[in-house]
């Protein structure tokens, strides 16, 4: 395989898709010497095949807001891989959401799951809908809408959805609700239900705590721990509240987090009343971080910054893709921080990850050290099919289990000469190996 050939050919067919094209360039870079070791992945034209999704949906949602006018927005579904199981990832609701978004975001999903040691293909989909301000019957009526259109594309054994940002235990809801009355049954078609209505307990903190037991794995390592680590952790949703809960029970101080507007420092660390007010401000569709600073003590809100300007050991990116660019990397790296723990899928540029790897700190890709969240959504669906719930103990033990195997295999694949474990290169090639492999078994399809 020649990378730039490759590269070459999809920006012609893909033109100005970049995150995409981002994605894709990273795992070429990372396998391409395996595969040009492997003739049979090369017979085969697994690269070929692998960088091109099975199939696209694109539909027209249309819905009525609280003033009774008609809103019109686009949805998608992109089944990208099905070679060791049903289609399965999130959906996106957000204004920036696009087709190259969504397509970096099935691709690296693919080998995600294939991470997770469980059967599951790569998928993902959503929707331009911005839930920004919108009441809560306009979300209803718009996740309704959604499903109307996309409930005969998915099936509890084809393609399994799940949340993204955007998209939360109270849009799985709706999304639920509607498709369970078109198909008239209730399966595990969707993942990070209500845990009263077949949701797996452990899901909505499952991405935020695999982030952070992943990073465990890598200082352990190096003889480490979280104990007395200063951490900063960007974004204010789904996944920033679990790393955040998760890292201070192990004793670290959780110095930042931050949204759109800007980051708060904590310089005593954040407590577990303001994990909760975070919470409520999300949930006020309010997703402002600044009124943290006003609502306790000696919290600062530095407008529109990145906490990547702290001084701190541990960043966990939990925001969104390229929010981590070359400079916040050196800026880091300067101040003496150890680990880069993603949480996000792929928040940091390829100019940020060349500096962590070359200065050789901890550096972990999302699509290892945030497996854990799709990993839960499989122990959800297992649930499901046996009609069975675990505790919550139960859930987080497998879940420890899984981060544990996802580190192992990171090792296995990515450790250099010089004993340095470059984690994108593990985390690339083991799951590229297992899906490639799993494509020669099933014939040219
Ligand atoms: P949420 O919607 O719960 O939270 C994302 C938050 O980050 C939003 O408040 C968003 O605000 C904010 N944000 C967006 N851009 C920035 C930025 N540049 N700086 C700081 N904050 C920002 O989503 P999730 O927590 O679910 O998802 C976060 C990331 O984790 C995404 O990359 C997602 O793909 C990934 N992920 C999620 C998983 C899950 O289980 N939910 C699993 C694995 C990965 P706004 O909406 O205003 O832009
Ligand atoms: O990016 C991701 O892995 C997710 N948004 C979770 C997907 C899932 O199916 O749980």
């Amino acid at each position: 395989m020649n990378v730039q050939e490759i590269m070459n050919s999809l920006e012609a067919k893909h033109p100005g898709e970049k995150e995409y094209l981002q994605a894709v360039h990273e795992v070429l870079e990372s396998v391409k010497d395996l595969y040009n070791e492997n003739p049979q992945y090369q017979a085969a034209k697994i690269i070929e095949r692998v960088v091109e999704p099975d199939r696209i949906l694109t539909f027209k949602v249309s819905w009525l807001d609280d003033k009774g006018e008609v809103q019109v927005n686009l949805g998608y579904r992109i089944q990208f891989n099905g070679a060791i199981g049903p289609y399965k990832g999130g959906l996106r609701f957000h204004p920036s959401v696009n087709l190259s978004i969504l397509k970096f975001l099935g691709f690296e999903q693919i080998f995600k799951n294939a991470l997770t040691t469980l059967p599951m293909g790569g998928g993902k989909g959503g929707s331009d809908f911005n839930p920004k301000g919108k009441s809560d019957a306009e979300i209803m009526r718009f996740c309704q809408a959604f499903m109307l259109e996309l409930w005969q594309l998915i099936g509890p054994d084809t393609d399994v959805p799940a949340g993204d940002i955007g998209v939360g235990g109270r849009e799985i809801g709706y999304l639920y609700g509607m498709y369970k009355k078109l198909a008239k049954e209730h399966t595990g078609v969707l993942t990070g239900k209500g845990s009263g209505w077949g949701g797996s307990l452990m899901r909505p903190e499952a991405t935020g705590y695999g982030d952070v037991y992943f990073a465990q794995e890598m200082l352990a390592t190096k003889g480490d721990s979280f104990k007395g680590k200063i951490v900063a952790i960007s974004g204010f949703g789904n996944v920033a509240w679990g790393a955040a809960q998760k890292a201070t029970e192990l004793g670290a101080k959780v110095v930042a987090i931050s949204g759109p507007d800007g980051y708060v420092h904590i310089p005593n660390g954040m407590t577990n009343e303001m994990i909760d007010y975070m919470l409520e401000l999300r949930a006020s569709n309010n997703d402002i971080v600044a009124p943290m600073a006003q609502e306790f003590q000696g919290v600062t809100f530095h407008a529109g910054k990145k906490p990547w300007e702290l001084k701190v050991d541990i960043a966990l990116p939990c925001a969104t893709q390229n929010e981590l660019n070359g400079p916040d990397a050196q800026k880091l790296v300067d101040n003496g921080c150890i680990l880069v723990g993603e949480g996000a899928n792929m928040p940091s540029t390829e100019e940020a990850i060349d500096i962590f790897l070359k200065n050789k700190i901890l550096f972990s890709p999302g699509k290892a050290s945030n497996a854990g969240g799709v990993a839960t959504s499989g122990l959800e669906m297992s649930q499901n099919s046996a009609r069975y719930n675990w505790s919550a103990e139960e859930v987080d033990a497998k879940l420890h289990r899984i981060m544990k195997d996802i580190h192992a295999a990171c090792v296995k694949y990515g450790t250099q000469p010089d004993g340095y474990v470059n984690y994108v290169k593990g985390a690339n090639i083991a799951g590229f190996v297992k899906v490639a492999d799993a494509m020669l078994d099933l014939g040219v399809i």
